[in-house]
């Protein structure tokens, strides 16, 4: 099926009042076609999604969203966890229109660099935590820790230390969906469509407390437990052979997996023990999601390497970094050429939008907000909401993230054998109910714009509560 553009007639799309502004092109049906027949879409059985067809998303504002039929759905994913400063700010087009009319691409390959991502660095270092002054740019989350990798390899090689070349993460982590980010991943979908995979990486258990403590067990003993496996795995390749270990501060696509607090002050010290460059990968937790600018600011341990991307620039247009802390930066700075790099790292019009977003957050003190109002509102409001609920087993997060697992029998930490499967009609009843939540295996997720006013939480915790008692009362359970 192919169509040519001009053939396809106008249509008058529904149209209530906030969604006026938008310039639709076509019917749904038609979106729908096409989109069918030329699109291929990321993590899809595109046979099924096709003949179900896609909702067509065609405006935003706010916390909101708008599909080609007029329906106002609230988004509780933030987009893919990325649109910290919501929808619609004007200063972040602005910021993209000036710098495309004034100097739309240049490269920082050969000798030379260009006021914005100047601007973007020296902000980035003003907002990281003091150890921080030096960011290397790439185009996403993935190519950051692609670029984890080859900063990693360069520190050791260039002090002589070249077997320190293991990298260890985590089962269940994710990191990204370019090869190397599909294998620091845990996700063992992906690595089963990934027979080529980059070496030297091996993982270690999650500390996913719901799902996978035994026993008797307390949370913090079972933190440190799952982190003592990092020093475990250590001993049986050899320090002197392991080069790096990565995380998330907090899982995010794996569901929102905070681990207890015994964790991350153990797994700092295994790595200060062993000479082991520490990495905490910020994509999800970076630029305010928990209330503090950094998620391992939250957990209160101290990384060598962060990963950035989404929040950097709210999503507005692509960009990925990687900061080094400056034991780091030191030995790249000092040790001659750094051979890495992409056509658009540090792209003025990114770096531009990049600057206006975090002023946004800084200025309007949004992230402040999140730590002190809006944050610690959502967390209350979920727990009060499904407290004792015959399905909600737990809820995790902070600021303005949070899982929420679905169980057979909560109080006993029993899940559902199809635990996916029962995701999926929740997160379906959620879309039907016109709020966005992402199912993660059985843990629903949100992770809201962190503009959110208390009302609009309120209406995202009320269309939740609605789509989990719906759930529950189709799989009988009451
Ligand atoms: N690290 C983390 C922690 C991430 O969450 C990446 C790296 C890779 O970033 P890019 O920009 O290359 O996608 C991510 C991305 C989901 C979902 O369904 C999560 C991500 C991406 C797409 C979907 O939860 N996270």
């Amino acid at each position: 099926m192919s169509y040519r553009t001009e053939e396809v007639a106008y249509v008058q799309p529904a149209q209530p009042a906030a969604f006026a502004q938008v310039s639709q092109q076509r019917s749904t049906a038609e979106y729908r076609a096409l989109d069918a027949a030329h699109h291929i879409h990321p993590f899809s059985d595109m046979g099924s999604l096709n003949k179900a067809g896609s909702r067509v998303i065609v405006k935003a504002k706010g916390v909101y969203v708008w599909d080609s039929e007029g329906n106002q759905i609230i988004d509780g994913m933030a987009g893919l966890w990325c649109v910290n400063v919501g929808y619609g700010r004007k200063e972040l087009a602005d910021a993209a229109y000036r710098q495309m009319l004034e100097l739309p691409y240049y490269n920082t390959f050969f000798k030379t660099t260009h006021p914005p991502v100047i601007e973007l660095s020296a902000l980035l270092a003003e907002l990281a935590p003091a150890p921080f002054n030096h960011f290397f740019y790439c185009n996403s989350g993935s190519e950051g820790n692609d670029t984890v990798l080859r900063i990693v390899h360069q520190f050791w090689a260039t002090q002589g230390k070249h077997a320190k070349r293991y990298v260890i993460s985590r089962k269940n982590g994710y990191h990204g969906s370019t090869i190397a980010g599909g294998t620091l991943g845990g996700m063992g979908y992906m690595h089963e469509q990934m027979p080529s995979k980059v070496e030297n990486i091996v993982h270690i258990d999650q500390p996913y407390y719901f799902g996978e403590a035994e026993g008797n067990l307390t949370p913090e003993e079972f933190g440190l437990a799952r982190a003592q496996q990092l020093e475990a795995r250590i001993l049986e390749i050899g320090a002197e052979n392991v080069a790096a270990f990565i995380g998330e501060p907090f899982q995010g696509a794996g569901g929102v997996i905070f681990p207890p607090s015994t964790y991350w002050p153990e797994i700092q010290r295994i790595c200060r023990k062993y000479d082991i460059l520490l990495v905490a990968d910020e994509v999800i937790g970076g630029f305010g999601r928990t209330g503090e600018w950094f998620a391992h600011q939250h957990f209160e341990f101290e990384p060598d390497l962060i990963t950035l991307a989404k929040g950097l620039t709210s999503g507005y247009v692509p960009m990925g970094a990687v900061g080094l802390h400056d034991r780091v930066a030191k030995v790249i700075v000092e040790n001659g050429d750094f051979n890495h790099g992409l056509t658009y790292s540090g792209h003025p019009v990114a770096a531009a939008v990049a600057v206006a977003n975090l002023k946004l957050l800084r200025d309007e003190k949004i992230i402040e907000r999140v730590k002190t109002d809006t944050g610690p509102y959502f967390q209350k409001q979920l727990r009060e909401a499904f407290a004792n609920h015959p399905i909600v087993g737990d809820i995790s997060g902070a600021g303005l993230v949070a899982g929420l697992q679905l169980a057979q029998e909560p109080k006993t930490r029993k899940r559902f054998a199809n635990g996916g499967e029962v995701g999926t009609i929740c997160r379906d009843f959620c879309f039907n109910g016109n709020l966005i939540m992402r199912a993660s295996g059985d843990r629903m997720l949100l992770s809201p714009p962190l503009v959110i006013t208390r009302q609009e939480i309120d209406e995202i915790v009320s269309k939740a509560k609605k789509a989990i008692d719906a759930t529950a009362q189709q799989l009988g359970i009451s």
